[in-house]
C-alpha cells in the first residue's frame, strides 16, 4: 500500500509540475542567433542593404524585407558546412506572427528551393502580411540542405492591430476568393474526427473487458483461436468496409467537389547571380590578429585598386555585425535603420584613409573594435579547432560608386 501511495502521489506531483510549466510558458524573445558557431556566421553568407519596411505594420498590412546577400567564395566557405546546392530563402520570427505572401530572389519566384553559387551576390524581397500584433525579432535566413539554418541580422519590428481581424485572402486559378486562414479547415477537422472515432470505437472494443495477462497466457499455450468470438470477426469485416467504403466516398466526393487542382511545386529553380562588378578592389590578407581584452580586431591589408577612379574603404562588414569607417562616413539611409545593437557606427579605423588611386597598391591596417564582438558572441571564434573569419570590405569610389571585396583567412589571437 505504502509503495502505491508513494507512486500516485509521484505522479501527481509530475503531473502539477508539467500543468506548471505550461501555465507558465512565456514566448521566446530571440531565436539563439548568437549561439551559432561564428565562423559559420562569418564565413557563409553575408547580407547587406537589408531593409525592413516600413517597421511598423497592422494586423493585414505589408511589411517588405529587402537586400542583398553574397556567398563566401569557396576560399572562405567552412569546409564542414554543406555547400548551397539546394537552399531556400527563409525568414524567421517567433511562429506565425507574419504570413508570408511572396518572395522573389533577383525577380524570380524563391517559393521553391535553388540552388545558389559560391562567392555571388544575389537581391531579394520578401513580402510580409502582419497576422500576430506584438514586437517581433525578424530575421533573413537561409535554409540548406544537409547545412541547416544560416540566420542574417534581425530587427524588432511592430505588428498593431487586433488578431481576430486577420484575413489571408488569395484568389485562386480558377477565379475564386479564399480566405486561407480558415479555408479547408471545418473538413479538416470533420475528417480527423471521423477517422478519430472509428479508431476509438476499434481500440476499446479489443481492450475493454479483456485482460492482457490471461490472453497472453492462452496464446502461449497455443489456444489464441479460442479468444477470438464470432461477433469479432464481424465486427473486424464491419470495420474493414466502413474503412474501404469511408476511403473511396471521401476520394469520389473530394473529385466532384474541388474538379481541378494542382499539385504542390517541387521543382528546383535555377538563379542567375547578379553580374560581378565588384571584382576591381583586389584586397590579399596579409595578417588578422584579435585582442581579447581590447575587442577588437586588426587586419593588415594589401589593397591594389583596379578600378578607374580612387577608392576608400569605408566599412567591414561581417557575420550580420557592421563596422563602420565614420571617415568615409556611409550613414545611408539604409545603414541609419539598421538594426542598433549589429551597427558599429564608428567600429572602423583605418591608418591611412587617404584614397587609393587607380592602380595603386597600398599596405593598409585596419581594425575592427566594438563591444559587439562581445554580445554577438563573435569572439569566441579564437577558441574554435577551425579559427579562420571571413567577411566584406565595402570601398567607396570617388565617382561615388561602390565595391565590395571579399576577405578572410586565419584570426590569431592576442591576450595581453
Ligand atoms: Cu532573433
Amino acid at each position: 500500500m505504502t509503495i502505491t501511495k508513494l507512486v500516485n502521489a509521484t505522479l501527481a506531483l509530475a503531473v502539477l509540475a508539467v500543468g506548471m510549466l505550461a501555465l507558465s510558458y512565456q514566448p521566446a524573445g530571440a531565436h539563439g542567433e548568437r549561439a551559432q558557431e561564428p565562423f559559420l556566421r562569418m564565413r557563409s553568407v553575408q547580407w547587406y542593404d537589408l531593409k525592413w519596411s516600413p517597421e511598423t505594420v497592422a494586423v493585414n498590412e505589408t511589411m517588405k524585407v529587402s537586400g542583398k546577400f553574397r556567398f563566401s567564395p569557396e576560399t572562405h566557405w567552412p569546409q564542414t558546412l554543406a555547400k548551397p546546392e539546394v537552399a531556400f530563402l527563409n525568414i524567421s520570427h517567433p511562429g506565425p506572427v507574419f504570413v508570408r505572401k511572396a518572395s522573389f530572389i533577383n525577380g524570380i519566384n524563391g517559393a521553391n528551393s535553388t540552388r545558389f553559387k559560391l562567392g555571388a551576390d544575389y537581391e531579394f524581397e520578401i513580402t510580409l502580411r502582419g497576422r500576430e500584433p506584438g514586437t517581433w525579432h525578424v530575421h533573413t535566413m537561409i535554409n540548406v540542405l544537409d547545412g541547416g539554418a544560416i540566420v542574417g541580422p534581425g530587427k524588432w519590428v511592430t505588428v498593431t492591430g487586433s488578431r481576430a481581424d486577420f484575413t489571408n485572402p488569395v484568389t485562386t486559378l480558377t477565379g475564386e476568393t479564399v480566405d486561407l486562414e480558415f479555408y479547408g479547415l471545418a473538413n479538416n477537422l470533420l475528417w480527423h474526427g471521423i477517422w478519430l472515432a472509428i479508431a476509438a470505437v476499434w481500440t476499446v472494443y479489443w481492450l475493454a473487458g479483456r485482460l492482457f495477462f490471461s490472453r497472453h497466457r492462452m496464446v502461449a499455450a497455443g489456444r489464441g483461436d479460442e479468444l477470438i468470438r464470432p461477433f469479432d470477426r464481424i465486427l473486424s469485416f464491419a470495420m474493414l468496409g466502413i474503412a474501404i467504403g469511408l476511403t473511396i466516398f471521401g476520394y469520389v466526393w473530394a473529385n466532384n467537389k474541388w474538379p481541378i487542382t494542382l499539385p504542390l511545386q517541387s521543382a528546383r529553380e535555377s538563379i542567375v547571380p547578379l553580374p560581378d562588378e565588384t571584382n576591381k578592389v583586389q584586397v590579399t590578407l596579409e595578417r588578422a590578429t584579435y585582442r581579447v581584452p581590447g575587442r577588437s580586431m586588426t587586419m593588415n591589408l594589401k589593397i591594389t585598386n583596379t578600378s578607374n577612379t580612387p577608392v576608400r574603404l569605408g566599412e567591414f562588414a561581417t557575420a550580420t555585425v557592421r563596422f563602420i569607417n565614420p571617415v568615409v562616413g556611409t550613414m545611408d539611409d539604409t545603414t541609419a535603420s539598421y538594426p542598433n545593437d549589429l551597427l558599429a557606427e564608428e567600429g572602423l579605423t583605418v591608418d591611412n584613409n587617404t584614397p587609393i588611386a587607380p592602380g595603386e597598391t597600398r599596405v593598409v591596417q585596419v581594425t575592427a573594435q566594438d563591444a559587439a564582438w562581445e554580445t554577438e558572441r563573435l569572439s569566441s571564434l579564437i577558441f574554435d579547432p577551425d579559427s579562420r573569419f571571413g567577411g566584406l570590405l565595402f570601398f567607396y569610389g570617388a565617382d561615388g560608386k561602390r565595391q565590395i571585396s571579399d576577405v578572410g583567412g586565419v584570426l590569431v589571437p592576442i591576450f595581453i
